[in-house]
């Protein structure tokens, strides 16, 4: 299969996040990508090709236009300024306070869109949020002309944003413009599974009342787990989108055997949902050495489990989301796609 990747993520190479009470250097950093693709390479797994433009207005269909607004133009504000560090939030629209609208001053309207304070905006990140839009849109376009597989290679990830909300690493759902564009062009029914440790709540909430995507995801519990407050098994999506939520949280420790029962379950479901494609959110912070999750899977558990994924026959684009263990992220990810390949 074939990878599409953009040099462009560069652009996003924040100098701090907001962990432990302390600035430390992200986990989300640019070694991430170039690890994967270095792994590609070597394995010989397709052609690499670089991301086309597709502007803002996939990007629309999926996000609003007041929040692409702010993004665009938040790091300029912040800078203005004059503060040494990078634009984190520092309050929020809490309960008991209203959440109508977004104030004018920029400090206000980063708590506003932010549902977390630890991913801090800095220079280039919107243009990097762009291009790895851009990498999602020019994969799905692959699969819409035929391919059984393509690899989007995104960074920054993007399935913990919503339509007016970033946070977790994530500025654009990729994944759930991808889909929206599978839609655009004339399919039904999508699914979209996401394999990330963390629960989309994003891509959750952007399907969440349609019935045109389903959304299975298999993550650690929201009781013990980022986002927390979304992601558990009772949401199964709301009005015409009833039914076409599926969340598995498992516990901590959950290992191999366990999770391949929750993934057995998702993909059944997605077969009765009758969807025309597949996209797969693909996380591999699921890793027993991930140094912010906490499942155990081993290397050799994403060859068999991208086996199981090819089990569908759908078209299937896999998005590049979560994964922080660097020196192994191009093993466990290539094993996904060599285990869908060999299968
Ligand atoms: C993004 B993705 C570390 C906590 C980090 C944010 C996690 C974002 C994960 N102290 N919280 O789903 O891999
Ligand atoms: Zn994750």
């Amino acid at each position: 299969m074939d990878l599409i990747y953009s040099e462009r993520h560069r652009l996003r190479d924040p100098r701090t996040e907001l962990n432990g009470g302390e600035l430390v250097t992200p986990f989300e950093c640019p070694a991430r990508v170039e690890t994967i693709l270095a792994r590609f390479r070597a394995r010989g797994l397709g052609t690499v090709r670089a991301e086309q433009a597709f502007g803002l207005d996939p990007v629309r269909r999926v996000h609003d236009a007041d929040y692409l607004t702010f993004l665009q133009s938040a790091w300029e504000e912040w800078a203005a300024l004059g503060y040494d560090g990078e634009a984190i939030p520092s309050i929020w629209p809490s309960r008991r306070m209203s959440l109508s609208r977004p104030p004018r001053d920029i400090e206000g309207r980063l708590g506003y869109y932010a549902l977390a304070a630890e991913t801090a905006i800095s220079p280039g990140t919107w243009e990097a949020a762009c291009a790895s839009a851009d990498v999602a849109l020019s994969a799905q376009a692959l699969i819409a002309n035929g391919a059984r597989a393509a690899f989007a290679l995104c960074r920054p990830p993007g399935h913990h944003a919503a339509q007016d909300m970033y946070g977790g690493y994530c500025f654009l759902n990729n994944a759930a413009i991808a889909a929206q564009a599978c839609l655009d062009q004339g399919a039904d029914r999508v699914a979209i599974l996401d394999v990330d440790f963390h629960h989309g709540n994003g891509t959750q909430a952007i399907f969440e009342e349609r019935a045109d995507v389903f959304f299975a995801s298999i993550h650690g519990d929201p009781e013990d787990a980022f986002p927390y407050y979304l992601g558990s098994a009772a949401e199964t999506g709301r009005g015409l989108g009833e039914g076409s939520t599926l969340n598995l949280p498992l516990p901590p420790q959950t290992g191999f055997e366990r999770w391949r029962e929750a993934l057995s379950a998702a993909l059944s479901a997605i077969a009765a949902y009758g969807a025309q494609a597949l996209i797969v959110s693909l996380g591999v912070d699921t890793y027993k050495d991930d140094p912010i999750s906490f499942f155990r899977l081993e290397s050799e558990d994403f060859r068999r489990y991208g086996a199981d994924l090819a089990g569908l026959h759908l078209p299937t684009l896999f998005v590049m989301e979560g994964g922080y263990a660097v020196a192994e992220i191009g093993i466990n990810t290539v094993n996904v796609l060599e285990g869908f390949e060999d299968a």
